[in-house]
């Protein structure tokens, strides 16, 4: 079994200070990943939280708006390097065989932004026993230098291309909310849900919620957010926070003054509406 994790940068940096790690925090995940990862084979991904994203608002880069100075580029990169070293080091003090795999040396974009990641060296790091650990990064894109790549999208693009069974999102949230700050347990399309999570606030350059949830429902496989208490279940093979399914067609059905979707093919149970909106 595969399983890509990523852990948030708000969750392993304190994002009130520059460069400043959540050393409790961030041990406290890896303890728990050294006891409880029942996974043959790990991925992990994290963010940039007060590492990454300090330095490309700093230089102004994002991950459209790309950048040609070198010296720019790096002061990200090394940032974030900096911070996978804290992660690795952690990993090793904890038993756990994690190799640092930095984006900018095998993932580019095209013209149009979009990602490959060369597989081979990752794949390989599994076959071998190892736990690759990969980050948000810069990458060189076509006719635009260089721009952000975020954990995220490092997490779907893997989850595809290695077939992923488990893919996680450790967050500072325990879901993803509605309207009234409740958690959604399960989402199947975004359409019911985006004027919940379109108005959760965006915290960095590489977006919230919103952008999260998107790019998990292409997905193949179910996905989880959830936060650092719910690790243990996750790796245990729990469904915890909110479940994110593979993206199903939704029939808005009005019934008085709520709108009712039902979906037509199903992932995730149940099999009728997974949210009910009130108009
Ligand atoms: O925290 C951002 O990764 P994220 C990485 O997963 C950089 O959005 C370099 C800002």
């Amino acid at each position: 079994m595969t399983t890509v994790l990523k852990l948030g940068g708000s969750v392993i940096t304190d994002k009130s200070e520059p460069e400043t790690v959540a050393s409790d925090q961030l041990e406290t995940l890896i303890v728990t990943l050294a006891t409880e990862a029942q996974t043959e084979q790990l991925v992990l991904v994290h963010g940039g939280g007060s590492f990454g994203h300090y330095h490309a608002d700093k230089h102004e880069i994002t991950p459209t708006d790309g950048e040609r100075d070198a010296e720019d580029i790096f002061a990200v990169h090394d940032a974030m390097c900096r911070l996978n070293r804290h992660v690795i080091d952690i990993c090793h003090d904890h038993g756990l065989p994690a190799l640092p795999v930095a984006p900018l040396s095998n993932a580019t974009r095209d013209s149009d932004g979009d990602l490959t990641i060369q597989t081979a060296v990752i794949e390989q790091l599994l076959t071998e026993g190892f736990i690759p650990v990969l980050f948000g990064d810069v990458v060189s894109q076509v006719s635009a230098g260089a721009t952000i790549l975020s954990g995220d999208e490092i997490v779907t693009s893997l989850a595809s291309s290695l077939e992923a069974d488990r893919v996680g999102l450790c967050s500072t949230e325990p879901g993803v909310y509605d309207r009234q700050q409740n958690v959604i347990n399960k989402i199947t399309a975004y359409e019911p849900i985006k004027d919940a999570v379109g108005s959760a606030e965006q915290t960095d350059v590489t977006g919230g919620m919103a952008m999260k949830v998107r790019s998990l429902l292409d997905l193949e496989t179910n996905s989880h957010i959830f936060d650092s208490s719910q690790l243990a279940d996750f790796l245990q093979g729990q469904s915890v926070g909110t479940t994110i399914c593979t993206e199903q067609w939704l029939i808005p059905l009005q019934v008085f003054d709520i709108v009712l979707y039902v979906s037509l093919s199903e992932r995730c149970s149940p099999s009728l509406a997974n949210l009910t909106v009130p108009i």
